[in-house]
Formats: structure tokens, C-alpha cells, sequence
């Protein structure tokens, strides 16, 4: 008896196992890799895609710096090198014609971004907009949904506002997780993180950085993380993020049409610390 209690125990604790790992799997999504070389991207996982959730990789296996931002052509007419002409110039039109879910805009020989977008249908392009992108771009289409698929769960988000940044991370946050990113506000924005050694950088750089666009060279090392390049209002992104501990500044250096001066010079600025 006593025996038969314990395996439909040992049975019970099984079911719910299999229960807990059913609904780990109600978010799978479809993964999509890309890698950037040296004047090209690879990719797997664009073909067949449907719209919903999807899980990114890029990575930069090139030489050179590179980045995956992406971008939904809306207008029938839009093309991918019409919209990258119109980002890469200083004035963006009141109608883009497209729309900016995110992405990230750099990476170094070696580096990786994971991130999730929500996708309809539609037409879409990964493109690298750097100076080493010449135009370095990988269109691709997404159709009708077939099915339901969840988004990431986030251990918390950082909401970009017109011009601020809201902050709802768990208390001493230790850098890790998925973070969800939705553009709240009416203005094109972005979220990069620039690590500090102390405090008296942190405040050097911010008194900078509420200025203008810095002169001269970067803080030393490599200080910067990007986790979402411009983002169009309404976006969300989900990103991965793995910040060791430290002070950062979290920055929107994204240009204000009006004054020409990135957003941190309007309050898109703040000070985090990792712990
Ligand atoms: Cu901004």
C-alpha cells in the first residue's frame, strides 16, 4: 500500500512537472539568427514567418562594428533602400512611410543582441545602418498569424517617454533578464547603456550628455551596452540584458528634429546602479 501511495505520489509530482514544463513551452517562439559578417547578413528563421512573437539573435561575426535594426515598410511604395536613405538623413518627415521596432544598432567582432519583437504581416528589413553597414540589408515578409504565441516574460520594464525614462525593475535588479521596452511616448526613441567607473563620472557625463552630443572620446573601456535602437511610438521590444554590476548612465541619444541635440539633452537620462 504504502508503496503504491508513493508511486501515485511519485506519479502526481511527474503530471505536474510535465504540467510546468507544457506551460513553459506556451511561449515558444519562432528564432530567428542573424549574423552579421563583413559586407553581408546571414540569417535563419526569416522564411514562413507568421505573424506574432518572434525571439532574435544577431551576432557580429565580421570584423568591423555592425548592427540589425528593424523596420516594417508600411507604404506600398516603400522600399528598403528608400527607408534606409530617409533614416541615414538629419530630417526625418512627419510621415516615415515605415515603422522602427527596434533592434540593436552596434556590436563588435564577436558580440551578440537578443531581443523579441511582436510582428504583423507584412514587409520588413533587417538593416545596419552604421558607417561599416553600406547599406548591409535583409528583407523579408511575414504573413497571416496562425496560431497564438505569448510574449517574453520580463523581470521588468523601462518605459521611453517623451522625454524621460520610467523605470519599473525589481529592487536591486541584478542586470540580468529580459527587459521589456514599449515606446509610450509620440517621438522615436531608444535605450543604450553607458557604463561609469563611480559617481563623479556618472555626474561628469550627465552634465555632458544633458548638454548635447559629447566631444572627444567615449568614457575608457567598452562602456556601452545597446539594447534598443529607434523604436517608432507604440513599439514594444523585449531584451536581454546581462549588465554586470556597476553604475550606468541609461541614454537616448536619439536627435531631437528641433534642436539637433539627442534626447538626453531634453531628460532622456538617468543613472542606474547594478548590483
Ligand atoms: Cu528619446
Amino acid at each position: 500500500m504504502r508503496f503504491a501511495l508513493a508511486l501515485s505520489l511519485f506519479a502526481a509530482l511527474a503530471s505536474a512537472a510535465v504540467t510546468a514544463a507544457a506551460n513553459a513551452h506556451v511561449d515558444t517562439r519562432p528564432q530567428v539568427s542573424i549574423v552579421a559578417n563583413a559586407h553581408s547578413f546571414a540569417a535563419t528563421g526569416l522564411r514562413n514567418l507568421h505573424a506574432g512573437y518572434v525571439d532574435v539573435t544577431v551576432r557580429d561575426a565580421g570584423p568591423l562594428t555592425h548592427g540589425a535594426g528593424l523596420i516594417r515598410l508600411d507604404d506600398p511604395g516603400m522600399t528598403p533602400a528608400r527607408a534606409a536613405k530617409i533614416i541615414a538623413g538629419d530630417n526625418l518627415p512627419a510621415h516615415l512611410g515605415f515603422t522602427l521596432l527596434g533592434g540593436v544598432p552596434q556590436l563588435s567582432h564577436g558580440q551578440s543582441w537578443h531581443g523579441a519583437f511582436k510582428l504583423t504581416p507584412g514587409r520588413y528589413v533587417f538593416f545596419d545602418d552604421g558607417e561599416n553597414g553600406k547599406g548591409m540589408m535583409r528583407p523579408f515578409t511575414v504573413g497571416a498569424a496562425t496560431g497564438t504565441s505569448a510574449p517574453p516574460r520580463a523581470v521588468g520594464t523601462v518605459e521611453l517617454r517623451d522625454f524621460a525614462f520610467v523605470w519599473h525593475l525589481p529592487k536591486n535588479w541584478n542586470g540580468r533578464g529580459i527587459v521589456e521596452v514599449p515606446n509610450r511616448g509620440a517621438e522615436i526613441h531608444e535605450l543604450t547603456f553607458i557604463k561609469v567607473h563611480n559617481q563623479a563620472e556618472a555626474r561628469k557625463w550627465s552634465a555632458i550628455l544633458a548638454k548635447g552630443y559629447p566631444q572627444g572620446p567615449p568614457p575608457k573601456g567598452d562602456p556601452m551596452t545597446f539594447a534598443a535602437c529607434g523604436q517608432s511610438p507604440g513599439q514594444t521590444s523585449w531584451v536581454k540584458l546581462h549588465l554586470e554590476p556597476g553604475i550606468y548612465l541609461a541614454v537616448c541619444l536619439f536627435p531631437d528634429p528641433k534642436t539637433h541635440k539627442p534626447h538626453t539633452a531634453l531628460g532622456m537620462l538617468s543613472t542606474i546602479t547594478v548590483r
